[in-house]
């Protein structure tokens, strides 16, 4: 969803993705010690008497016309968590993409399990997301089991204090984001107005993002849906509103109902110039498949139907040699919500192994 793409990982799957498969846009270390001074700051100390903050909850209030007291009485308690501050620091330089190593993880008995229940639970709600939307429900049930385990890491982080210790106190080593946050943090405060909450009790993700599809909530007010009809968005406890809202953003950004994923594709050999060509463009599909062909890429059968772009994805695998994938609009509307492929393959294959899963179950049970 979200913004990973100025910011990746921002949930427990995105940060272990950081440290399976360093996505290439995670930015080197740059000292810049003129913050290391408020990084130091006592641990867990309030918010409360920041000037900082105290100038964002004016702004804030003059920006949307509310009562100023009202805003600072929903940061008052917003405490820095160190442990934010390190765990949006990207992962150390040299760590080994691992396709692989990531579809393990992510992909394996127990979600898959897990996967099979939650399907065989919200079945007529995600029927309903895929009628209204039309997203698959293995796409939805692949983000949900990828991003929370279906429901089991949601994160525990008071959002407030997350946001605002990104906000305020964004560590030195990375290029500075605090801007970003300091907008979720607003975005925070309109949530929690509109559903008549307070602010900090929402809990989330080290990075702010929300519940069992962890999205931020900007995210949350731009794209999340009440999708249970109770006349509240609340993805911490509506699982319908979560299907909903996941089916709903991925239209947003593209999904075209009744496409393809991906396709197998055999690439051009190593060092070729053609395959540095098809390369280029990394996760953007570029190429159709006729040229596809002309650079020598084999496209499985339907890959040489498809009528539109193509992109030649490519996943590392540690020292083994990489896998690759033909990308369709699809693949890169997954890509909007988690900029990474790795983590678009991972919630294709989890989906399509819950799926698999199904039909089996579904079968044996007919025949007994
Ligand atoms: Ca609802």
């Amino acid at each position: 969803m979200r913004v990973s793409s100025i910011v990746p990982g921002l949930s427990a799957a995105a940060l272990l993705l950081q440290l399976l498969a360093a996505p290439a846009q995670a930015e080197r270390p740059a000292a810049r010690p003129g913050k290391a001074k408020a990084v130091r700051a006592e641990a867990g100390h309030s918010y409360r008497h920041r000037a900082e903050l105290r100038a964002f909850a004016a702004e804030v209030a003059t920006r949307h016309d509310w009562d100023a007291s009202w805003v600072q009485a929903q940061l008052a308690d917003a405490r820095r968590l160190p442990r934010v501050a390190q765990l949006i620091m990207p992962p150390a330089v040299g760590a080994a993409k691992n396709w692989a190593a990531y579809h393990d993880r992510f992909v394996e008995p127990r979600r898959i399990q897990a996967g099979l229940d939650f399907w065989q639970t919200h079945q007529d709600t995600l029927q309903r997301a895929e009628d209204r939307f039309g997203v698959p429900a293995a796409v939805v049930v692949g983000i949900i089991g990828v991003e929370t385990f279906y429901g089991r890491i949601t994160g525990n982080f008071r959002v407030v204090d997350a946001l605002a210790t990104l906000s305020f106190d964004f560590p030195a080593g990375r290029s500075d984001r605090s801007a970003f946050f300091r907008n979720e943090l607003e975005e925070l405060l309109v949530l929690a107005r509109r559903e008549g909450v307070r602010a900090d009790s929402i809990r989330g993700s080290y990075a702010g993002a929300i519940g069992w599809p962890q999205f931020l909530p900007g995210s949350i007010n731009r794209h999340a849906v009440d999708f249970d009809g109770d006349g509240h968005i609340d993805l911490q406890r509506s699982v319908d509103d979560a299907i909903g809202s996941v089916a709903h953003y991925l239209q947003r950004h593209g999904w075209q109902p009744g496409m393809a994923t991906h396709f197998e594709v055999q690439p051009p050999p190593l060092g070729a110039p053609a395959r540095a060509t098809l390369l280029a463009p990394d996760i953007l599909p570029s190429f159709d498949a006729t040229r596809f062909a002309e650079l020598g890429a084999t496209l499985d059968d339907a890959g040489r139907r498809h009528d539109g772009p193509l992109a030649l994805v490519e996943l590392h695998n540690g020292q083994a040699a990489p896998s690759h994938v033909a990308g369709t609009q699809n693949f890169y509307v997954l890509t909007r919500y988690n900029w990474s492929s790795y983590y678009a393959m991972a919630v294709i294959t989890l989906g399509e192994a819950v799926k698999a899963a199904r039909t089996k179950a579904g079968a044996s049970a007919g025949g007994s």
